[in-house]
């Protein structure tokens, strides 16, 4: 049943990487950073555009509202209906839970009977404005996949404006604006997205279709397009996206116009249903949300394929030797040429872009080859290896200095190596068999053990051949034995990670 097991899974596996060899780009790896591939008779990593999936981001973000105390219920207070003043039977009051309407209340997860919902005060001050500024902040930058949808369950605003920052508060920009009125509100004429075309389809705009007064009770919702924007370059459904990513990896404010860290809705006038304002019914007028939808993604520069949600903030798990929350630069020592984000379309039309490792100076005493064989990190010389990314290619000193070197060779350190090399970390030099790490410097070996990162076996005579044909070897193994146990070992680690929380 075991051996079973292992041939049905090895079978999947030679078949899904013979896929994948042979149709890189029909894959529609736009999610994927890396596959595991066959290419003469061993495992390659193919690097791909990847990005993290979209996801519901109102599950990682802080709102704040402005002014701070627009909240209804302190005082309580009762409230009329927008179309009969006198239906006055809401009744909002911040001490009891089932009268209490806090912003959390936008977020929840709809479906319950009545609906939940943020609501604010009325518009008792009349005629000073009645004004409030939702905030929803994230901390990280965020692409928007998805049109933005608010669901109201007062009337919708006469007039409201979607803004958003992307520097994290400190500047705004229009999304979109919203009024019944597009001229008397903010002297822009009404247009709609379907009436943009690929050469304005960044055009900010102001519309009617969201703002007219008395149907409220049967269209609740305020929508920021970004589906029909899309399709202005990927076609009506969207079915050629490959066109829109074309254009994302050469347009930085096609880019940027999905980008943000942060998005305002303003909310200047409440619905009021008619050209006048009724002052003896005051209470008629206020502003209620029961929803608000945002989907999108973390922002990894297309260098991570998953993003964690870690002690409340977003981070993008970034690969290619990249780093940082957004894996917008490179990671230390690997500063070998300028960091460049990767691409959206996949190879071979695209490029990862990966970070490449910092070729020391050689001193006199050093080879080229001792050198790289030295200092690069191992996971770090299969990557160049078997990375296809044509512009890694371009050190040929470097890769033919590999290829004419067996990788195997043991790490040698000259007595001459600048004394800022670092021979050992925790993260991708690790001391083998029990050593330990001791200020980047050298390996404290375990008893029966030496060279640098105490791969060697320390025998004498006989017992020599066996010692050291039980040490790793820095060249894979071949394929066909590691399979099954690569895919065994896997299945654990599969279900363990079943719990985490990973976008
Ligand atoms: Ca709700």
């Amino acid at each position: 049943m075991y051996l079973l097991l292992v041939f049905v899974l090895q079978t999947l596996w030679v078949s899904w990487c013979h896929a994948t060899q042979h149709y890189p780009a029909s894959w529609g790896h736009y999610d994927v950073c890396k596959s595991q591939v066959y290419a003469e008779d061993r495992l390659a990593w193919h690097y791909m555009a990847c990005q993290p999936e979209a996801t519901d981001m109102t599950k990682y973000l802080t709102v704040s509202l402005d002014p701070p105390n627009i909240t209804c219920g302190d005082p309580p207070e009762m409230y009329c209906a927008l179309e009969n003043p006198y239906m006055c039977n809401n009744e909002c009051d911040a001490d009891t839970e089932e009268l209490a309407h806090p912003p959390e209340l936008m977020f929840d997860s709809e479906g319950r009977n009545p609906t939940t919902f943020w609501q604010s005060t009325s518009w008792k001050k009349y005629p000073k404005p009645l004004q409030v500024n939702i905030t929803l902040s994230w901390n990280k930058t965020i692409e928007l996949t998805d049109d933005i949808v608010l669901t109201f369950e007062s009337g919708r605003p006469e007039q409201l404006v979607l803004e958003k920052s992307l520097d994290y508060g400190h500047t705004w920009q229009p999304y979109q604006f919203y009024a019944s009125d597009c001229l008397d509100a903010f002297t822009m004429e009404p247009k709609a997205v379907h009436q943009l075309n690929p050469s304005t389809m960044l055009e900010i705009i102001c519309t009617e279709a969201y703002s007219t007064g008395y149907v409220w009770k049967y269209d609740k919702t305020v929508r920021f397009e970004i589906k029909d924007r899309f399709a202005l370059l990927a076609g009506p459904r969207l079915h050629n996206m490959a066109s829109l990513y074309g254009q994302l990896d050469t347009t930085k404010n096609l880019r940027d116009f999905f980008t943000l860290t942060d998005l305002r809705i303003r909310l200047l006038r409440p619905a009021t249903g008619a050209t006048m304002v009724d002052e003896n019914n005051l209470s008629r007028y206020f502003y209620a949300i029961s929803d608000i939808k945002v989907q999108g993604r973390c922002k990894c520069n297309l260098h991570a394929n998953s993003c964690v949600f870690d002690k409340g903030k977003l981070g993008c798990e970034c690969e290619h030797n990249t780093t940082g929350p957004d894996c917008a630069r490179c990671k230390r020592h690997y500063q070998g040429r300028a960091w460049s984000m990767g691409s959206y379309l996949p190879i071979p039309k695209g490029t990862a872009n990966i970070c490449e490792y910092i070729l020391p100076s050689p001193s006199r005493h050093d080879s080229w080859e001792s050198i790289v064989l030295h200092q690069a990190p191992k996971r770090d010389l299969f990557s160049r290896l078997e990375d296809p990314n044509p512009h890694t290619n371009k050190a040929p000193l470097f890769v033919s200095t590999l290829i004419s070197s067996t990788i195997s060779v043991e790490p040698q350190i000259s007595k001459d190596s600048p004394r800022n090399t670092r021979v050992c970390d925790n993260v991708l030099l690790r001391c083998q068999n029990g050593g330990m790490c001791h200020h980047h410097q050298r390996c404290q070996c375990l008893a029966g053990f030496g060279g640098i990162l105490c791969e060697k076996a320390q025998c004498q005579g006989d017992s020599c051949e066996d010692l050291q044909s039980s040490q790793p070897s820095l060249h894979p193994p071949p394929a066909a034995q590691t399979l099954p146990l690569a895919l065994l070992s896997l299945i654990p680690s599969l279900l363990a990670t079943r719990g985490l929380t990973s976008l």
